[in-house]
């Protein structure tokens, strides 16, 4: 099984890396964190076709996952209870992300990590190059996350890239 997260308490750029990561990840299950950011929650009770993307994960089919695309984090102590899965040697990582790479940080057999402003940038790049079709609701979930991490565009962390 190929799932697709983001770290707990996920933001609205978490949010739109996982769905973004679905289009490069077709059969791959999106799953929320146990813990949502309250404006996120918000979103997804207004927008259920975003919610219906998602599946839930019980812990007896951790075992199973043997692909985790992680989005937005690259630490495994955000990632709550989901952490036991790291512990399969046969499990395979892609990493998207933009934070600063900390020494603890999980290795991934892919890491498309850049310090923009926002994950959703990075991936949003991947799904040009690829010509991958963006709905205007994906899209305005999109630019939340960007909004969102960059502060509409001025924390000093905003790159031309986010723009
Ligand atoms: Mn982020």
């Amino acid at each position: 099984m190929e799932i697709i997260t983001s770290h707990q308490n996920i933001d609205f750029d978490g949010l739109a890396s996982i769905i973004a990561a679905k289009k490069l990840y077709p059969k791959a299950k999106c799953i929320l964190p146990n813990t949502i950011e309250n404006n996120v929650h918000v979103f997804l009770k207004k927008y259920p076709e975003i919610k219906k993307k998602f599946s839930v994960l019980s812990p007896g089919n951790y075992k199973k996952i043997n692909l985790l695309v992680l989005v937005d984090t690259q630490e495994s102590k955000r990632l709550g209870d989901l952490s036991n899965i790291l512990n399969n040697h046969l499990l395979k990582i892609h990493l998207y992300d933009h934070h600063p790479k900390e020494a603890t940080a999980i290795k991934g057999e892919l890491e498309i990590c850049k310090n923009y402003g926002a994950t959703i940038t990075l991936l949003v790049e991947k799904l040009k190059e690829k010509n991958i079709f963006i709905s205007p609701l994906e899209a305005t979930l999109f630019i939340l996350g960007i909004y969102e991490d960059t502060g509409s565009l001025t924390f000093i962390s905003t790159t031309s890239e986010d723009i």
